[in-house]
């Protein structure tokens, strides 16, 4: 994967192409090989979480004092951006990780948690889950039912989570739960704790290679000292999603690259009609579509990076990057396959699988819908959501 149509290389550092480097090279050998068979099969890439470890990409920005990489937000990007060329379920394996799981406990935990959870969060050991989304309350978080009561010592957890990405999976769960003041509590919920479970949703057709489940508390005995103590708002859980989305907007690239890259070679090599079929304008025309979206995407991405690592990025703007990176990855995935022909559905090749990916990736972390809502609201002052 190598696509660079406005040389943005050259904005890039020598670490940057390096990070980079080491994650493609890793995807080719470790992810490519056997992606098919884990999405056709339904199951996770064994081992995947410590190997995404020892290639740094568990809470890439993390300072090294907790196990984290201590890189810069464009290097995070780019990491994300391979991994989804990968297939979007070890994108979400590693953003989940490192920025619904590894970002609370960093930014909201206490000296303790960090110490306790952040290194074995960083080098696989520990597999974390984020559970913000319930049955009655997706897009609306606010709504949330779940709920902690407060007994001294410790809280009593009761409710439920939905749609939470490697919950089958995890040790431990940062769970979102409302106090008897109203205000929201990030707890670290572990696996062994009583009256805690995880039942695994099954037969989805979109992120096969990617456990799925819910989290369920019934008289959950939380200690205090799992409660992360620097947040008690709604401000905390969405933060969090901040740095995921930015993760997804890059991602998506590399989902889009992926496709582009296949369906370029395949156009050049298949002939009809005597010809080459990239030889017809209507084939040359979806090609030329695509390489002008990744750009723009990419360019996107860079800047949002570079007003990230200033701490200038706003929601808003995050809100539009991944809007439109993933209705850009989407759109490529679904022509791409055209291309292709009949060969475009079997798993040999790459487009239906990250097609049916994308599906997910326009849903989860803000539909499609809602990030639309966001730029409204920002640029008119008026809140449509209600
Ligand atoms: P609203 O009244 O607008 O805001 C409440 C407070 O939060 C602040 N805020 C934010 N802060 C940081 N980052 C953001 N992105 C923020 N958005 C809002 C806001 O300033 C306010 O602060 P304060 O101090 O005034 O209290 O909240 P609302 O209830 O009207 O909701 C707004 C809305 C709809 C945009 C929000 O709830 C939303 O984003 N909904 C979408 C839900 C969502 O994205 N869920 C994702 C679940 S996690 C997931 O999908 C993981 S997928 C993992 C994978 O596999 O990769
Ligand atoms: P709903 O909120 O019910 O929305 C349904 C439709 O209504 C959407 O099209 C939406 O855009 C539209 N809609 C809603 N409100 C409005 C409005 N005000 N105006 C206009 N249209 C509106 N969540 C987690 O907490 N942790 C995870 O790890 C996680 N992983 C996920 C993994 C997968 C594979 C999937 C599919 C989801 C995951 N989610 C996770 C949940 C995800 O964030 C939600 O699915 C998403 O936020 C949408 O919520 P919902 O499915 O309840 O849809």
């Amino acid at each position: 994967m190598a696509t660079d149509y406005f040389q943005i290389d050259d904005l890039l550092t020598e670490e940057h192409k390096l990070v980079r480097q080491s994650v493609r090279d890793f995807v080719n050998q470790e992810i490519k090989p056997v992606i098919d068979n884990a999405a056709h099969n339904h199951t996770d890439i064994p081992g995947l979480m410590p190997k995404l470890g020892a290639i740094g990409a568990l809470g890439p920005y993390i300072p090294e004092q907790y196990g984290g990489a201590g890189l810069d937000q464009i290097a995070y990007g780019l990491i994300m951006q391979e991994l989804e060329a990968g297939d979007s379920a070890v994108r979400s394996a590693a953003s989940v990780q490192s920025s619904l799981v590894m970002y609370p406990i960093y930014t909201f935990g206490s000296e303790e948690q960090r110490m306790k959870y952040l290194p074995k969060l960083a080098s696989g050991e520990m597999i974390g889950c984020f559970g913000l989304t319930e049955p009655n309350h997706g897009s609306n978080p606010a709504g949330m039912e779940t709920r902690v009561v407060d007994k001294g010592d410790h809280y009593i957890l009761n409710g439920a989570k939905m749609w939470i990405t490697n919950s089958p999976i995890a040790d431990i769960a940062v769970v979102w739960a409302r106090d008897e003041e109203g205000k929201i509590r990030g707890l670290i919920v572990e696996r062994e704790m009583k009256g805690f479970s995880t039942p695994e949703t099954h037969d989805k057709w979109s992120l096969r290679a990617s456990k799925t489940g819910e989290l369920v508390f019934e008289d959950v005995v939380v200690p205090k000292e799992n409660v992360l103590p620097n947040v008690s708002s709604l401000k905390g859980p969405l933060s969090c999603l901040n740095s995921a989305r930015y993760g997804i907007s890059w991602g998506v690239i590399g989902a889009a690259i992926d496709c582009y890259e296949v369906a370029l070679q395949y156009a050049l090599e298949r002939k009809q009609f005597g010809k080459p079929i990239a030889s017809f304008q209507l084939q040359q025309k979806k090609l030329a579509e695509f390489i002008t979206e990744i750009t723009k995407a990419q360019l996107l991405v860079w800047r949002l990076g570079t007003l990230k690592n200033e701490d200038k990025a706003t929601p808003a703007q995050i809100s539009m990057a991944k809007r439109n990176n993933v209705k850009m990855a989407i759109d490529i995935a679904r022509e791409s396959r055209q291309i292709l022909g009949g060969m475009g559905i079997v798993g040999d090749y790459p487009m239906m699988r990250h097609a049916a990916n994308l599906e997910s990736v326009i849903t989860y972390e803000g539909t499609h819908d809602i990030h639309l809502l966001i730029t409204g609201n920002d640029i008119t002052g008026i809140n449509a959501f209600e």
